[in-house]
């Protein structure tokens, strides 16, 4: 139930009193940011944009689904987008298919991959940030992508790299949820050359898990080895093995480019080459960009070889906007406003597109309809012709099919995109000790209008390459270093008295067809729209569910294991025989290459036997 407390709020941050933005400048048009013909020549493998021998197959066919995600890529970040950048398998991948103009996801990652596994918005499955993943994770009684995808279309399914969906009890992790195999992390933040997350302090563990059906095992002796090329690796061999009778679901979801930045040399040194006035900051983060591209054309290149592309759907997204903490010459969302972390277009509004045989007769076309990550799921299943079974979970389904709008190139079958919404769940977040502002605002977009109340995350128009050199000085960008938690201080939103806070005292309204970089404030202008925007929010957020809903009796596992992992000081570790991997006197930084030396001595000093680690539960 909302108490008076948050109804106090809610009338807070809600009002209808309204202070429009005076600023009228026009967004630059990413057009002139076509790539560059000079770069032609660092095509790998001749550029292998595919050109599928046939047309488009029937969906009677085995339709082969594989979905790339990348880690905090930045809206301008792309080779056909900013010629500074060079992602030539990409730019081909893009230029072969149809680009996904007006692509939205959550703010962060875990909601985001929620949506795209769920078929909804991240409210409705629990999820409001990625804290609640961290706690506890998708409830198990939502249906995911590989679960339907294995019962009525009979898929093979298997998932590299990021999860962040939940791993606190086995139920939440990616071979209770209906993929075959798993190779990857469960958690948020992995790292370029060591497969472990570092949490609290000194605290730290491996975070690399290689699982079969219910059959777990620890990755070990990947330390050194690039996360790009790993995971790129483990797709080409599952790809490679994968018997072409049968279709094959890939979800490989890339570390790259989440911080912390680090990158093998060629690529650094390709840019310190072509751009000597850059940082070097800068060009590590955009040899990471670079070293996704490549990773990527070596998983296309296997499909290619092994004659799955031309009955494949390639779907390619971020999972949201780059985040600029700690990065000050790196990632850019121009021209958008805002970044990670935050609601405005710079942290929601990504670059996506569709790719491989089966968008053949469609390629080369921008398709300008609005979607959602939330979309996806429907839109793999009607391009498989399977239909969306009636009971996926106990809310109702959002996403929409986008398959017949992209064939046909028209309208979407979306008008509207919830971003977040507040309800009593999210407020009491960001209410609570720490005032974590990054939950206390809610966003919606209807039409062409978009309506921001709340707190919307930095507000800023920065991330233009290269960065701006005036906030190199600036403190509080100094101080805020590379925790990726926090939002730059630099807002000057002090948030409990409302005090230079955009769209917090008024909500904020924009039309994002003429504004797409979200300038000039029409709240005051057109207060009948923003009434609407506002009295559609409040429905919505009337819809949430709660965070932590656990289907009951998993509960106590998930409780037990949040326990446990509390014991050893916050320590995010894995479900299982996780004091094996508590090793915190051996730990002096936050990444430390985990060498086959300190693994053994980590096996010697906790009695770890990797191949006693198998661990099985009954399945659902
Ligand atoms: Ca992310």
């Amino acid at each position: 139930m909302i108490s008076t407390t948050h109804v106090k709020v809610l009338r807070m941050m809600l009002p209808l009193l309204f202070s429009p933005h005076t600023e009228r400048d026009k967004i630059r048009s990413d057009s002139r940011n076509l790539r560059r013909a000079e770069l032609a020549h660092l095509c790998m493998s001749e550029c292998r944009a595919p050109a599928p021998h046939q047309g488009p197959r029937s969906a009677a066919r085995r339709v082969h689904l594989v979905h790339i995600v990348a880690d905090d890529l930045g809206y301008n970040d792309l080779g056909y987008i900013n010629p500074d950048l060079v992602t030539p398998r990409l730019d081909a991948l893009a230029r072969s298919g149809v680009r996904l103009d007006t692509f939205y996801t959550f703010k962060t990652c875990a909601p985001t991959r929620a949506s795209m596994l769920t078929g909804r918005y991240p409210f409705r499955v629990g999820v409001y940030s990625n804290q609640d993943v961290d706690s506890y994770g998708v409830p198990s009684n939502f249906t995911m992508a590989p679960a339907l995808l294995r019962q009525i279309g009979h898929y093979a399914t298997h998932a590299v790299g990021k999860w962040h969906l939940g791993f606190r009890s086995p139920e939440l992790t990616p071979t209770w949820r209906g993929f075959d195999s798993f190779f990857g992390y469960w958690h948020c933040c992995s790292a370029g050359y060591e497969q472990r997350r570092f949490a609290h302090g000194k605290h730290w563990f491996l975070d690399l898990t290689n699982a079969t059906g219910k059959r777990l095992r620890p990755a070990l002796g990947h330390d050194g080895r690039y996360s790009a090329f790993l995971y790129a690796d483990e797709a080409s061999r599952i790809i490679r093995r994968h018997n072409a009778r049968r279709p094959l679901y890939l979800y490989l979801s890339f570390q790259s480019v989440h911080g912390p930045d680090a990158v093998p040399s060629r690529f650094e040194q390709l840019y310190a080459a072509r751009h000597p006035e850059w940082s070097a900051a800068r060009h590590v983060s955009a040899g990471m960009i670079t070293a996704l591209d490549e990773a990527v054309g070596q998983v296309v290149d296997t499909l290619m070889d092994t004659g799955l592309w031309d009955n494949t759907l390639c779907i390619f997204n971020s999972d949201n906007g780059a985040h600029w903490g700690g990065h000050l010459e790196s990632y850019s969302n121009a021209p958008l406003r805002g970044a990670k972390f935050g609601l405005w277009e710079g942290g929601v509004r990504v670059r996506a597109f569709l790719a491989g045989g089966l968008v053949y007769a469609q390629r080369g076309t921008t398709w300008n309809g609005l979607a959602h990550a939330s979309d996806l799921l429907p839109t793999m299943l009607a391009a498989a012709g399977l239909q969306m079974p009636a009971d996926t979970g106990p809310t109702p389904m959002d996403g929409f099919s986008l398959w017949e709008a992209v064939r046909s190139n028209s309208t979407s079958p979306r008008s509207s995109v919830v971003h977040q919404v507040l309800n009593q769940f999210n407020l009491r977040d960001c209410l609570g000790a720490d005032h974590d502002k990054e939950n206390c605002g809610a966003a919606i977009r209807i039409g062409k209008y978009k309506l921001l109340a709340g707190y919307p995350g930095w507000s800023q128009w920065a991330g233009d390459v290269p960065a701006n050199p005036a906030w190199r000085g600036d403190p509080d960008w100094q101080r805020y270093g590379d925790d990726v938690h926090k939002q730059p201080r630099g807002d000057g939103c002090r948030i409990l008295s409302g005090d230079d806070c955009p769209c917090w005292r008024s909500a904020c309204l924009f039309d994002l067809e003429a504004d797409p970089g979200e300038r000039t404030d029409l709240s005051r202008t057109l207060p009948a729209v923003t009434r609407r925007l506002l009295h559609a929010l409040r429905d919505e957020s009337s819809g949430g569910t709660q965070g932590s809903h656990l289907p009951q009796g998993r509960a106590a596992a998930d409780t037990l294991a949040l326990e446990r992992t509390l014991h050893f000081k916050h320590a995010f570790l894995p479900f299982a025989n996780f004091s094996g991997w508590h090793n915190d006197a051996r730990a002096s930084s936050c990444y430390n290459p985990l060498t086959p030396r300190l693994e053994r001595k980590l096996q010697r000093a906790t009695g770890l036997d990797p191949a006693k680690w198998n661990w099985a539960v009954s399945g659902p």
